[in-house]
């Protein structure tokens, strides 16, 4: 049906004939779309089987990717260039008057996560497929995505997304698959053959229902297999009140979570955790035991991946099933367990460490509990032969402790790999945040960088730099993304760097045009695009950004020989529901933006945007058209970050910390292709033990930063009186804990860098282009082959 322009038009017009039940002329987008989608669908279908059998087979040791999030975005553009069959589609459409561009607009974004953890969840996924490796992912059919976001007079609201409002054609609900999962009740207890065996009674049990999406790789044969749990009430559960027990059950897989790092732990969540693991887990066994009857050797057919510590519940219920249902003992159980499971760390900060108390984790887990309590019970045991005595240390090291069940620890122990996201946070992992565990299991600790799916972020997201570059270096780059660096030769050719500007200029004129619908007025496209678009966290300091544009407004106005060059400062962010403060940032941006906007001294100078309900479908735009890449985190605080890579294979130049990946960006590309500055990691964390710095002292001494962080409360922005004086009270009275202040200076000097180099217009295509032969590092495809070869030890399938 895609094997040419003319089999895909009459295949086409015919199934949505059939399909939708009304003439082709009467259909709609979504009609068209969703044919479209049932037309791919098929096409992959025998592929996907064989992928399945070979799956089922276990003779190829198989990797499941357990994560709380995956943020997959669209799917069926992605699905036609992977397939090698968008041009074919395209082209037919066009003939039957239908632009391909729109029907991809139809699909909603399943935006099943808060951000990076999630995103680079998906990505992984794309490698793994287009790497023919063998590796699925299993996460929760969450009803409700990450929230849309409406901005009512400078102030976020947050509405209920509905990704599945109108159906979803890439999933396939597989009821025959499904499992049930027990929450409560009591463990009973009884002696047989010898060993004591375990059950739970009167559990709340509920039915865990995969719908299974096939993850297509880019031109191989291999479809894996994301596969998220739907929670239903199940017939096998006896309940007087039925509305509630269907209320309560449906919850379990009603909204995602905001990473809410300010929230308190709620209950639900560690449901859906546990949730995800015990469906995951039954799913994965059952299928093992297709083809083995023991699962003695389970670890070295399967490889089950924990994204951060989310699904850490994993450690002891793979050990229940072993235990409780295989009959295994305790040491033949744990062997196996810490053998099959690995786990990526994904935070340092401190409010982001899981912790459950045990009155929250026992009633609803109570067999869980008891293994767990086990396990501590062995580890400190074992940490008590290694260091006797040293109680404090065995304290710190506890899975439990002080009334919590500490999940990384959980999964450090129950584990045989833990990673880090940069080379930089698996070194404060190492030497800082868990040195006492890298004393304990120094073999555990391995850095995997962050990468990103090139052919989403280059290829589909920027076709005409995508077609640019495969022009100047053939394709070779899409299977083998670090041949990017055959384009290092083509800094220097003028005809390559006109046309990259060519692009970049068009590109900024779409997001231009896009804009103009919400901000009300045309953006210039020969102005600087400087963005920032990430969630909003005060680590993140969207508010330097802020300072600094407040800082330019003020000279601009106060000095009329200072110019600059046209400079739109373009944010994106969501802020979790329950972050008062970063709320109050997002009203500060805008506060800013309408200030300067309006004003006729200023705004052919300076603009501020500020993009509503910012996701990864508006980010495919967002990424191509810009010039400046704000990595601007404390450092040390962001892990690694992928909004710089992005931002980086699209040739927009980065001005950074060095923090996270930017440090590995930096090594690569060389100081004059980025613009660094700020305090170091090592700098930032001996303050902190030391309790900080005097930001006071930084406010007294610079007169910059007590102009703008007086207009924070001295009637500067009119309206709600004293509405940023939180802002204001956590650069001064609260001791500005992210070094916003610190930074301040430096800030402004790589910001003065880039307002002079921008104005060389070629020296600056060259340090983007060199940016983009750099980028190929950082693809996810990289980042898999290692996970691939060092952690997973899986091999690709020979098709
Ligand atoms: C915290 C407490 C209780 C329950 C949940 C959470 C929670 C949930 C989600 C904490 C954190 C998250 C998400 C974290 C995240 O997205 N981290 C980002 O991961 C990226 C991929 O590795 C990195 O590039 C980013 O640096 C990191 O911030």
């Amino acid at each position: 049906m895609f094997s040419s322009k003319e089999s895909f038009k009459q295949c086409f017009l015919k199934r949505v004939e059939r399909l939708c039940g009304k003439s082709f002329r009467d259909s709609s987008t979504l009609d068209q779309y969703q044919t479209l989608g049932i037309m791919v669908r098929e096409h992959i279908s025998a592929n996907w089987i064989e992928t399945n059998e070979r799956s089922r087979s276990n003779q190829n040791k198989q990797t499941y990717y357990l994560s709380i999030e995956f943020l997959l975005g669209r799917l069926l553009g992605q699905n036609l260039l992977n397939l090698g069959v968008r041009e074919i589609v395209k082209e037919g459409l066009t003939e039957l008057g239908i632009c391909l561009e729109d029907i991809e607009e139809a699909e909603m974004d399943a935006g099943l996560g808060n951000g990076g953890l999630g995103r680079l969840a998906a990505c992984f996924l794309d490698s793994l497929a287009s790497l023919d490796l063998p590796g699925h992912g299993m996460g929760i059919r969450y009803k409700h995505g990450f929230f849309e976001q409406k901005i009512v007079d400078g102030h976020q609201v947050e509405l209920p997304e509905q990704w599945l409002k109108h159906g979803y054609v890439w999933e396939i609900r597989n009821a025959d698959q499904a499992v049930c999962v027990r929450f409560g009740g009591r463990v009973k207890m009884a002696q047989e053959g010898g060993r004591l065996r375990f059950w739970q009674e009167d559990a709340e049990v509920m039915t865990a229902v995969p719908h299974d999406i096939p993850i297509i790789g880019y031109e191989t044969k291999t479809v894996n297999t994301l596969r998220l749990w739907n929670a239903e009430p199940c017939s096998l559960h006896h309940e007087p009140n039925i509305l509630k027990y269907k209320r309560e059950t449906e919850a379990v897989s009603e909204c995602l979570y905001p990473d809410d790092t300010h929230d308190e732990g709620k209950i639900l969540r560690l449901k859906q955790q546990y949730f995800l693991v015990s469906a995951s887990l039954q799913s994965i066994v059952k299928r093992y035991k297709n083809t083995h009857p023991s699962l003695h050797d389970f670890h070295q057919k399967v490889a089950i991946h924990i994204n951060d510590t989310h699904p850490a519940l994993a450690v002891p219920e793979l050990m229940r099933i072993l235990l409780d249902e295989e009959k295994m003992t305790w040491d033949e159980a744990w062997h196996v367990t810490v053998h099959t499971i690995s786990y990526t760390n994904h935070t340092t900060l401190a409010e982001a460490l899981e912790k459950w108390r045990i009155d929250l984790i026992k009633p609803l887990l109570p067999r869980i509990y008891m293994i767990i309590e086990e396990i501590n019970e062995r580890f400190c045991g074992w940490l008590w032969e290694k260091y006797p005595g040293e109680w404090e240390r065995i304290e710190k090291l506890a899975v439990i402790a002080h009334g919590e069940v500490k999940m990384a620890h959980l999964a450090i122990v129950g584990s045989y790999s833990v990673n880090g996201v940069a080379n930089i946070h698996s070194t404060i992992l190492k030497e800082r945040e868990m040195n006492d565990f890298y004393s304990v299991f120094p073999f555990k600790f391995n850095n995997k960088t962050n990468g990103i799916s090139h052919r989403r972020w280059l290829l589909k997201a920027n076709p005409p730099l995508a077609n640019l570059i495969t022009e100047a270096i053939g394709d070779r780059w899409l299977k083998d993304p670090e041949s990017l660096l055959d384009l290092r030769p083509f800094a220097n050719d003028s005809a390559f760097l006109e046309s990259f500007q060519r692009i970049k200029r068009e590109r900024k004129q779409l997001l231009a045009d896009m804009m103009k619908g919400s901000v009300g007025f045309a953006v210039n496209p020969d102005s600087i695009f400087d963005v920032q678009v990430k969630r909003l966290h005060a680590y993140k300091r969207q508010l330097l950004n802020v300072l600094h544009i407040m800082y330019l407004y003020n000279r601009l106005k106060e000095d009329k020989g200072f110019a600059i060059y046209p400079q739109t400062f373009i944010f994106g962010a969501k802020a979790s529901p329950t972050y008062h403060y970063a709320k109050k940032v997002i009203k500060l941006i805008h506060s800013v933006a309408d200030k300067i906007n309006h004003d006729p001294d200023v705004r052919h100078s300076i603009n501020v945007i500020f993009l509503e309900n910012y996701r990864v479908s508006t980010a495919e735009r967002i990424f191509p058209a810009s010039d400046v890449s704000e990595q601007i985190s404390a450092a040390s605080k962001e892990a690694s970050g992928t909004g710089n890579m992005k931002f980086m294979i699209n040739g927009a130049l980065t001005i950074g910390t060095h923090d996270g990946a930017n440090i590995e960006m930096l090594e690569r590309v060389g100081t004059e292709c980025i613009y660094t500055f700020g305090l170091k990691a090592d700098e930032v964390l001996d303050y902190a033990e030391k309790g900080g710095y005097l930001s006071r002292e930084y406010y007294q001494h610079d007169a910059r930063i007590r102009q703008t962080a007086d207009q924070l409360i001295n009637g500067f922005f009119e309206g709600e009186a004293g509405e940023f004086e939180p802002i204001y009270d956590s650069l001064i009275a609260y001791n500005d804990e992210y070094f916003v202040l610190k930074d301040f200076a430096s800030y402004i000097v790589a910001q003065e860098r880039i307002q002079k180099d921008y104005l060389n217009k070629r020296l600056w295509a060259e340090k983007a282009v060199t940016n983009i032969a750099h980028a190929g590092y950082f693809s996810s495809d990289r980042t898999i082959r290692e996970y691939a070869d060092d952690i997973w030890e899986i091999k690709p399938y020979q098709h």
